[in-house]
């Protein structure tokens, strides 16, 4: 028999009610056999990640039926199915989502207490995939949620990285980064399939021939052959059988690539070359919207898409499929451009190794891609140097020639001399040192391009991808994002989630837009006061969480104010920042002056080598560390830098805010979901017309959202006109007295030399226009205070807020691009009495 290969007699397997039932004792007996028959422990000796993992398997075990039965039932009705290809997926912790999605969490949780553990630490004891930056990767995580719990077909692509995003500590104020081990002690999640495992080529050159019908063809000589092992995890659905894949593939050396070596006794340069393949999947880049242009990356990206589209091939072939329908059966969604390749790999998979033909292949391409852009900033538009790209792509760099060429024909047509436009557009940047762009070859080869906002998606219309607009307008739509309900209330928020339930039932979880229910009850005093219980709750975990992790005693009824994302200048972190100073030059002026308590929060990672946010980062703790020692300030201002935001984290941070800041310069932020995440848990949002910001102020009400700043038509006007920061600076005397007290070394023992990078950016440059947007925020923030001194006003704004969330849910989301995009329908799965194979 052949290792890889189904046998043909297969034996019966029954699966037991008593191996996989979910009754409070089912669950007991098989977690004490997976401590004792998979962890090999007893329980004297067992620590608290075996018993993780013993739960974890009894949890795995029990999504199987459903995840392999979903399988067969897609197979057998050859349906289309989605494949979102995602060079990140930022899942979070699986434990605690599964037992929702089982509906066992409080079976779970009474087992696990019954034989006398501690069930939240165990679920605190997994070690998130962290397998991602910011928003792009959870959107990614969360639609799978999604898709899954709508009974969408569908699988996710991507990299299982080693090193997942690094660890962030704070050591005197700077982030240290360190590196993420989460592998370390297994993931019970993942399942190695390595009879599926692929080839990818790199390198080398290209070769012409005639095949046996005398036609001519390409062949690609590499120097270079990797393995790519797919690892699956089941991501089951909210409360139905649909269990969808998430495939990410790890790099592995191809033995028998370099069998001559070892035959000829190069022992050594074959073990070499071992671990260059494996290098390739070691670690995810952790710049968060900067394109760095490294090898490694675009290896890592051809690596994922080559492995991924193979293996919708191989689903095909295995079932006799003809690849010339290979559109009718797979819908792939390009997030962002770290796919893009795909337009060049499909059609070099179809013509070179298929035989389809040029003109059949770009039309199954078309049909086929779809591309999503989620970045405003220009410097996160990814372009490849060309030397790179011929020496690591040799073929799919002719095969882009050819696509530009016949691209190029048609905008001649359609738009007769203009040479300005064709430079403008080509898939091929020459202003300069040649550059291959990635956003202009995804549009070509897609029949969809979408933003993820309304805002957004209209700037790349006008702006970003206004010719490309102009050529295809038909391919262009909007997608607002979305986030799942599931691990952002739910599992994050149970307090408030059984408050709701009992007013409005659980329909509300699948059906986000019942939270509207919740307006009947604004009303009611008993209500407002159950809701603000809750919030105080949650609150005072948090503090306690803080004093703990940062020594910070907070005051659990003062406003919790929180910023947590990634660090970036157009985020505007450092605008928070001069609120802050300019609540503590009020008291410093003043000691007895009015300040409505607050705790400003921060959470967020700078990229390692982005030197201006992590002076960001060192400023907040600087400011913190005077301002919460300031006997002055009498404790009525706390500044708190949690270390180390991650989805884990994030799920305790979101419910216990009672202000959400979003305040990125206008035009900047593609959407936010972040924003979606602490409106839903009952937080008020302060922010400026930015990203999905504008469409949640719609749903919500304006007079129930603290807006200000500019809008993009003003900030675009304000650039135009040239702006001059120091003019506000100037002008202002309270920001200037801000900058001087920064400038002057009030945050840095004296020293006028550490922050003096961050202050003369904001004085001579201030690309995202803070001084600009300063005293309306500061007004806004004024208007902040006030109303939170009104707490039962304050309390009926935080319901509102959640009521009116429903748009907001990644169920919305995943709908609109099955009808508008990717034309797949959802399919029911029916779970058998037994699995039984082989009968
Ligand atoms: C990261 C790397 C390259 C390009 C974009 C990103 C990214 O994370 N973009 C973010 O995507 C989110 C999901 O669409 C949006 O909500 C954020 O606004 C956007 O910054």
């Amino acid at each position: 028999t052949v290792p890889n290969q189904p046998i043909e007699c297969v034996p019966t397997v029954v699966v037991e009610d008593d191996r996989t039932g979910l009754s409070v004792e089912t669950l007991k007996r098989a977690f004490q056999d997976n401590l004792f028959y998979i962890q090999g422990k007893f329980a004297n000796i067992a620590t608290q990640n075996d018993y993780y993992m013993a739960l974890a398997y009894t949890v795995r075990d029990r999504l199987l039926r459903r995840w392999l039965t979903t399988a067969e039932t897609h197979t057998h009705q050859g349906v289309r199915t989605v494949a979102y290809l995602s060079a990140e997926f930022l899942m979070g912790p699986h434990l605690g989502n599964n037992l929702i999605s089982l509906g066992i969490y409080d079976e779970a949780k009474q087992a696990i207490t019954e034989l006398g553990l501690d069930f939240d630490a165990l679920l605190q004891q997994e070690e998130e995939p962290g397998l991602g930056n910011g928003g792009l990767g959870r959107l990614a995580a969360c639609y799978l949620d999604s898709m899954a719990s709508l009974d969408i077909p569908s699988i996710g692509y991507g990299i299982r990285y080693e090193f997942g995003i690094f660890d962030q500590d704070i050591r005197d104020g700077w982030q240290i980064e360190s590196t993420d081990k989460w592998l370390r002690y297994g993931n019970p999640w993942e399942i190695s399939r390595p009879e599926w495992a692929v080839e990818v080529k790199l390198g080398g050159h290209t070769e012409r021939y005639t095949d046996e019908n005398g036609r001519n063809r390409t062949r690609w000589i590499p120097h270079e052959v990797v393995m790519g092992i797919p690892y699956d995890t089941p991501i089951l659905g909210y409360k139905t059988n649909t269990a969808t894949t998430l495939r990410l593939w790890s790099a592995a050396a191809a033995e028998s690539f370099d069998f001559a070596a070892f035959n000829s006794g190069d022992y050594f340069r074959a073990v070499q070359q071992k671990t260059v393949s494996e290098t390739l999947t070691k670690v995810l880049y952790p710049n968060d919207e900067s394109a760095q242009g490294k090898k490694l990356r675009l290896a890592q990206q051809i690596f994922f898409v080559s492995c991924s589209l193979q293996d919708m091939m191989l689903i095909l072939i295995r079932q006799g499929i003809p690849l010339e329908q290979f559109h009718e059966k797979f819908a792939v969604q390009l997030n962002d451009t770290h796919p893009a390749i795909a337009v060049a790999e499909l059609m070099r998979l179809l013509m070179d190794e298929h035989g389809i033909e040029w003109d059949t292949a770009w039309r199954i391409t078309q049909k086929t891609l779809s591309y999503t852009n989620h970045t405003l900033l220009p410097e996160a538009l990814e372009r490849w140097g060309m030397g790179l790209f011929s020496t690591l792509l040799p073929r799919h760099l002719e095969i882009i020639y050819e696509i530009n060429s016949q691209f190029l024909d048609d905008i001649r047509r359609k738009f007769p001399n203009d040479d300005a436009r064709l430079s403008r557009m080509s898939l091929i940047d020459e202003a300069g040192e040649r550059y291959v762009r990635m956003a202009h070859l995804a549009c070509v080869g897609s029949h969809a391009i979408n933003g993820v906002a309304a805002l957004h998606s209209e700037l790349l219309k006008q702006d970003v991808l206004r010719d490309f607009y102009e050529l295809y307008p038909e391919k262009f739509s909007n997608k607002t994002n979305g986030v799942t309900p599931r691990r952002f209330m739910v599992l994050s928020n149970p307090r408030l989630t059984n408050l709701i339930t009992s007013k409005i039932g659980d329909g509300w979880i699948k059906h986000l837009d019942d939270l509207r229910k919740l307006e009947a009850f604004v009303e009611d005093a008993d209500f407002r006061q159950q809701w603000r219980d809750i919030k105080l709750a949650i609150k005072q975990d948090l503090a306690t969480y803080i004093k703990q992790v940062n020594g910070i005693d907070v005051d659990p009824t003062s406003l919790f104010d929180i910023q947590a994302k990634r660090i970036h200048e157009y985020k505007r972190q450092h605008l928070d920042v001069l609120h802050i100073i300019t609540l503590y030059n009020r008291i410093k002026a003043n000691p007895d002056v009015h300040i409505t308590p607050r705790t400003f929060i921060f959470g967020g990672k700078a990229a390692p080598g982005y030197f201006m946010a992590k002076l960001i980062i060192k400023l907040i703790n600087s400011v913190g560390d005077v301002v919460n020692n300031d006997p002055d300030v009498r404790d009525r201002l706390k500044v708190v830098f949690l270390k180390d935001y991650n989805v884990k984290f994030a799920q305790r941070v979101y419910p216990a805010a009672d202000l959400s800041e979003q305040i990125s310069l206008a035009g900047k932020e593609a959407s936010g979901t972040g924003n979606m995440k602490f409106s839903m848990n009952g937080s008020l949002t302060i922010g400026t017309l930015d990203g999905a910001n504008v469409e949640i102020r719609d749903e919500v009400g304006a007079e129930n959202f603290f807006l200000f700043g500019l809008t993009t038509p003003e900030v675009y006007e304000l650039k135009a006109k040239g702006y001059n920061p120091y003019h506000y600076y100037e002008s202002n005397p309270a920001l200037k007295a801000v900058i001087d007290r920064i400038a002057s070394g009030g945050f840095s023992n004296g020293d006028t030399n550490l922050f003096n990078p961050l202050v003369s950016t904001l004085l001579y440059k201030d690309d995202y226009l803070l001084l600009a947007d300063y005293q309306s925020y500061i007004d806004c923030q004024d208007r902040v205070s006030q109303t939170y001194l009104d707490q039962e006003y304050w309390t009926r704004l935080s319901i509102l807020n959640s009521a009116r969330m429903g748009k907001f849910s990644s169920d919305r989301s995943i709908r609109e691009y099955c009808e508008d995009i990717w034309y797949v329908k959802p399919v029911a799965v029916e779970l058998k009495e037994y699995v039984q194979a082989g009968t």
